[in-house]
């Protein structure tokens, strides 16, 4: 039996699924806060326990907590199709981001139930944990160690803000799991996400094809310089933390600039010591964020910004530290997944452009270890990472229907 362009998923359906998750770890302004491993990444978590239980799924979890939900195939030797993103959100996040790929995951489920349909393959659902990397750095931790990129221990030993350590929330939240990480083999890995950019919307266009995904690097920055009183300290005297990111912030916005126009960068988490009004910063900590396309232009970039930001040190006095807290190089998706998604799209009459992911997305991890693509959905003004983060049930039905062709297709229909 062949896949036809009348099978689509149920997309009342899935959008209930998706207003439901969203009342998990309610943000302040419309949108989430379900940050990794807290009370409500776990309750999220147990609903999608919950949900996959009642499709007939079994659960398998590994040791850094992520979460697979398999449906049997008529061949049990055949490897499992994997589909699926992350249920964990920024601190002031959307309801889409990640939330929108495990759940559009459940739907091809759901759907498969409802038509009776028996693939070749299995097919697992697969909740990551820890996508955003804003609780632990870095992102894409437990893909990252599926994909045998970071060691267990070093997973780990991630802390929070508060020196939570990732392994002890792990442990207390109840999702320690005992399988292996990385153990799972993969016929292919597909990955539904919201675009988090403008160009889908901008151009029209219902569906990304997403064929690269662009390289990322991390740079913790801490400088130290000497509190003393914002009144009485002359400014020749001063050794102003505070002085020597606000320079290297200009530096980072400098360097990315002059890659127009596919190169950003920019300093989104940022601490100050001792933080109060009238103490010069005697220390601050700060995070560089650059991206693009090409490796060596990331390379380039990240050079520059370590002499510039020696100079600045040196010219104020501070003493410097950079560590280097993420990073991966840019990705090209395998081809025949790539293309099961294109003739899905296609076979399913939407519009669609190929497309280079600016975000930084599980499976540009899992790309190492599977054939893996990705689809992407336009979503409102390109916004994410804000609550205000929105897309239309018509963006979802489209990118969850091409999600379950390409994978219903790879999976194989037997009847
Ligand atoms: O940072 C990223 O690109 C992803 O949202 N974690
Ligand atoms: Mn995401
Ligand atoms: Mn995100």
């Amino acid at each position: 039996m062949a896949i036809t362009s009348n099978m689509r998923i149920n997309s009342e359906r899935l959008w209930d699924s998706l207003m439901e998750m969203a009342k998990i770890g309610p943000g302040i302004a419309g949108g989430n806060n379900r940050q990794t491993l807290t009370d409500e990444d776990a309750e999220g978590r147990r609903l999608f326990e919950r949900w996959c239980k009642e499709a007939g799924l079994s659960m398998g979890i590994d040791r850094m907590g992520t979460m697979f939900a398999r449906r049997e195939g008529s061949d049990p030797d055949a490897l499992p199709v994997y589909v699926g993103s992350h249920l964990d959100t920024q601190p002031t996040g959307g309801k889409y981001d990640g939330v929108l790929g495990v759940l559009g995951g459940l739907e091809i489920i759901r759907q498969l139930n409802d038509m009776k349909v028996t693939t070749r393959h299995p097919i697992v659902v697969v909740n990551f944990t820890n996508e955003e990397g804003t609780r632990f750095a870095p992102a894409m931790v437990a893909s990252g160690v599926f994909a045998g990129m970071h060691t267990l221990e070093w997973a780990y030993d991630r802390t929070d803000a508060e020196g939570k350590r990732l392994g002890d929330e792990l442990q207390r939240v109840g999702y320690l799991g005992e399988e292996e990480v990385g153990a799972r083999k993969m016929h292919a890995f597909f990955e539904l996400h919201i675009e988090q950019g403008p160009i889908l919307e901008n151009e029209g266009k219902d569906i990304g094809v997403v064929t690269h995904g662009q390289g990322l690097k991390w740079l913790e920055v801490t400088l130290i310089g000497k509190e003393s009183h914002t009144g009485s300290t002359p400014m020749p005297m001063r050794v102003n933390a505070g002085l020597g990111m606000a320079r290297m912030t200009e530096l980072v916005n400098e360097i990315a600039l002059s890659h127009a126009p596919h190169a950003v960068g920019a300093i989104g988490h940022c601490d100050v010591y001792p933080n109060s009004r009238n103490i010069i910063p005697g220390k601050t900590v700060f995070t560089v964020d650059f991206r693009h396309p090409e490796k060596d232009v990331i390379t380039d970039m990240e050079t520059r910004f370590r002499a510039g930001a020696k100079e600045i040190a040196d010219g104020i006095g501070l003493q410097m530290s950079i560590e280097e807290v993420g990073g991966f190089d840019p990705v090209a998706f395998d081809e025949n997944c790539v293309t099961a998604v294109r003739n899905a799209a296609e076979r399913l009459g939407y519009s669609h452009r190929d497309l280079v992911s600016g975000a930084g997305h599980d499976a540009c991890w899992i790309n190492r270890v599977a054939p893996t693509a990705m689809v992407m959905c336009p979503c409102v003004d390109g916004l994410s990472h804000n609550e205000a983060e929105e897309i239309s049930p018509e963006w979802a039905a489209a990118g969850t229907n091409v999600l379950f062709h390409a994978v219903v297709e790879t999976a194989g229909i037997v009847d």
